[in-house]
């Protein structure tokens, strides 16, 4: 024990007075030589310079990608294509306590339907929150096709805070899409089904199934969804799509698209053709156009009609109130896009070759002189397919989503079937360049792609199958991310990145530099509501209340200890812990696991978490912390001790496992001494600095402060014992006072790092 000690004081003390110097020599291999081993073309190597971040820097660009079937968010950078996050959203995740701390708990059950917690989300289309059409990097939306729900992601920490159930839908698909304010949140419904929760026949689909757009109203200061001022408009039972909302020119009216607007109801075992074949028959389907601020007027005004306890506008008021019209558009169509000047909105037909730039001025002309072609068989106007066409544009086999450029009229789509995205000039209406991508792509991101300023830059394809890009894993197969260079007249395929989470839809990507998050909570922080948590312990208060069978621990985690260590209770009691991180530096995150249990915490610097276990078993169970901490992380350790029912205490005191010396409390305190002058040059070398030009490091002094304040009372512990003759005693506190004093040292040197990294100055000597 003593030599590791010697071994660590040598370290820190080499450490603090940079004795230790990174190695000097560098490979001698020539670039040249590096190619040919590796077998790399010079194309390879410019791309390699294109992506590559260097240890230490970081990315231009943070894509948010959603996770498929995994309910989650992947979080990656661009263009090095690392994944940085996986932010748990419909479905528990146990690395960030998701579905396991009580907290975390309350929002997943907002997401339970008919009362039954649902365990996963099919999520596929995530939307940052904006600001005059602008990505404002604050809160990110995204949806869940499968069961119809919307989920609220606060940027500053990445935590999921909200889910809300869509009150009237069976499934979904277009949302998650803002308005240019954020105002409200779209989400339109998929596969139609009885708005009312009941059963009905498909022999009533005509007359009683419905689609549905949902306008679910955010509010900013509360940074949550509230429901009561979110309103519905019924729409017929086509089978709604993706959606947009109008910006600019636009702003106001939100457009979403439509398959299988035949209302074909397939039944294949009762020798009826499939739905395939019924959905896809005529040569065009609907793009459904809503003013949505006339329906916020209409919902204040309530015009509205109840169902299930939510408010719809039906299909009768909105056709009334000239706030609902169709327009015809290609055949199975998939993406709506509205430009980034919002002028055009670019719709393409699955079952088409061409994309289709419909022209806002001119569909609103055709309304303002009710010029209609007809009504669809519930009264909805229909406008005129060639007389709302700007222009159209033979983009390849199987178009799918279009995505915008920093450059004026550029746009970029994904064609499935042939596999390319087309690069194309949509005021012109021509085709610019086309790219070979792996395999079927289905949506394409490019930067704050679908905000008013896209940054252009980079493109990245999403590829819907693998199949044999990478080193087989069986046969499930990752899905395949590839990075595109769009900053020339011709695009460049940069990188392959496989994504083994779920089947990514769409994904979003933010200029790095927009999130502003944060690196601690406030101390005792509830990071689900938003609030310091009613069951916060402050250091030194830490205690075990009973009430009847209800056992509550109030209990904190600092490095490298759990307060409390030992927790006794009774068979039967119902626990809950209330555990909160008193750490303030970055990244000093501890875990806290209760072995047989679901128990598991993660608990970042600042937050409290709780966790409720019924003790049913009587036993011994001990509990740790799960995150490498420090040094002494395998300490970082306790006891539940779960007693029988009718257990009696006998009185035995246990014998000590070491018996200590004056000899060992000498050593301890000595190197205790030494220790305390290696931390006394680090605090004078940074002192010596501008350190308090530098927040991180304020920080970190603040926490080395604290730390040396514990290593003091201890100290006095140790040396109040040891007047006693306690020679036990003296030698544990001491040696506790030595703990304080490593973590100290250990913090003071990341101070001293980060000084010597950003070119601090000496302002005395
Ligand atoms: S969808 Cu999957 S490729 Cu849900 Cu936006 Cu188009
Ligand atoms: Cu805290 Cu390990």
């Amino acid at each position: 024990m003593q030599t590791i000690r010697k071994r660590a004081l040598l370290a820190l003390s080499a450490m603090s007075f940079g004795l230790v110097t990174a190695s000097a020599s560098w490979s001698a291999e020539m670039l040249d030589e590096v190619m040919k081993r590796r077998g790399l073309t010079e194309k390879d190597v410019l791309a390699a310079a294109k992506t590559y971040v260097p240890t230490g820097k970081r990315d231009e660009f943070l894509a948010f990608s959603s996770g498929g079937q995994s309910g989650q968010l992947i979080v990656y950078g661009i263009p090095s294509m690392r994944i940085l996050k996986y932010v748990a959203v419909f479905t528990p995740e146990p690395w960030q306590g998701y579905g396991f701390d009580d907290e975390s708990k309350k929002v997943l059950a907002q997401g339970r339907i008919n009362g039954k917690d649902i365990l996963f989300g099919d999520t596929h289309h995530p939307a940052i929150s904006e600001t005059n059409g602008e990505y404002d990097g604050r809160w990110l939306f995204i949806n869940d096709k499968n069961n119809p729900r919307m989920a609220v992601v606060d940027l500053h920490d990445f935590e999921t805070k909200q889910i809300v159930v869509n009150p009237i839908m069976k499934s979904e698909h277009g949302g998650a899409f803002v308005t240019p304010n954020t105002e409200y949140v779209i989400e339109a419904a998929q596969y139609p089904a009885p708005l009312e929760d009941e059963y009905v026949p498909l022999e009533q689909f005509n007359e009683r199934y419905r689609g549905a757009v949902t306008y679910w109203k955010f509010n900013r200061e509360a940074g949550r969804i509230d429901p009561s001022q979110s309103f519905s408009v019924e729409l017929p039972p086509y089978s709604q799509d993706l959606s947009d909302f109008g910006k600019g020119p636009s702003d106001g009216w939100s457009f979403t698209n439509s398959f299988c607007s035949e209302r074909y109801v397939g039944g294949i075992e009762k020798g009826r053709p499939p739905f395939e074949a019924g959905c896809s028959q005529k040569d065009t389907d609907f793009l459904h156009m809503i003013n949505w601020k006339k329906g916020a007027e209409l919902f204040k005004a309530g015009k509205t009609k109840m169902i299930n306890g939510h408010p719809v506008i039906t299909m009768e008021t909105a056709v009334k109130e000239g706030m609902l019209f169709l327009i015809p558009e290609p055949k199975s169509p998939h993406g709506a896009d509205v430009s980034p000047d919002g002028k055009y909105v670019i719709i393409s037909g699955k079952l088409d070759s061409h994309t289709y730039v419909y022209s806002f001025e001119k569909m609103m002309n055709l309304i303002k002189n009710k010029d209609f072609v007809g009504k669809d068989p519930y009264g909805i106007p229909i406008l005129d397919l060639k007389k709302s066409l700007h222009t159209q544009v033979q983009a390849g086999l199987g178009p799918l989503h279009t995505q915008y450029d920093s450059k004026p009229c550029v746009a970029y789509t994904s064609i499935y079937v042939d596999s390319q995205v087309t690069k194309w000039d949509y005021c012109e209406g021509k085709v610019l360049d086309k790219l070979s991508i792996h395999y079927n792509i289905g949506h394409l991101m490019t930067m704050e792609g679908d905000s008013v300023t896209p940054k252009g830059k980079y493109l990245v394809s999403l590829n819907k199958l693998a199949i044999d890009r990478f080193n087989p894993v069986g046969p499930l197969h990752p899905q395949n991310h590839q990075l595109i260079d769009i900053s020339g007249d011709k695009m460049e395929l940069l990188y392959d990145m496989p994504l083994p989470l779920g089947e990514p839809h769409y994904a979003v990507a933010i200029s790095a530099d927009k999130l502003k998050p944060i690196i601690r909570y406030k101390s005792g922080w509830d990071t689900r509501t938003d609030k310091r948590h009613p069951n916060r312990t402050r250091p030194g208060k830490e205690k075990v209340v009973r009430d009847g069978n209800k056992v509550t621990v109030f209990g904190t985690t600092i490095r490298s200890h759990i307060t409390p260590e030992i927790v006794e209770v009774k068979e039967g009691d119902v626990v809950t812990f209330h555990m909160t991180n008193l750490e303030r530096a970055q990244d000093q995150t501890h875990g806290f696991a209760i072995s047989g249990t679901n128990a598991n915490l993660s608990l970042e610097p600042g937050k409290t978490a709780s966790v409720t276990i019924t003790a049913d078993k009587p036993g011994v169970y001990p509990y740790y912390c799960t995150e490498f901490c420090s040094a002494l992380h395998l300490e970082m350790q306790g006891y539940l001790l779960v007693q029988p029912k009718g257990y009696k205490e006998v009185a035995v005191k246990g014998a000590e496992g070491t018996i200590y010396t004056q000899t060992d409390y000498d050593k301890q305190h000595k190197t205790n001494l030494e220790t305390q002058e290696v931390i006394d040059s680090v605090v004078a070398y940074i002192v010596a600095r501008n350190y308090q030009d530098f927040a991180p490091v304020v920080s970190l002094v603040e926490d080395a402060t604290e730390q040396l304040g514990f290593a003091a009372d201890t100290r006095k512990k140790a040396e109040d014992f040891a007047a006693k003759q306690d020679w036990q005693n003296a030698t544990l506190w001491a040696g506790q006072w030595w703990q304080y004093q490593v973590k100290a040292a250990d913090i003071g040197l990341r101070a001293k790092t980060y000084l010597d990294q950003h070119g601090a100055k000496v302002v005395k000597e």
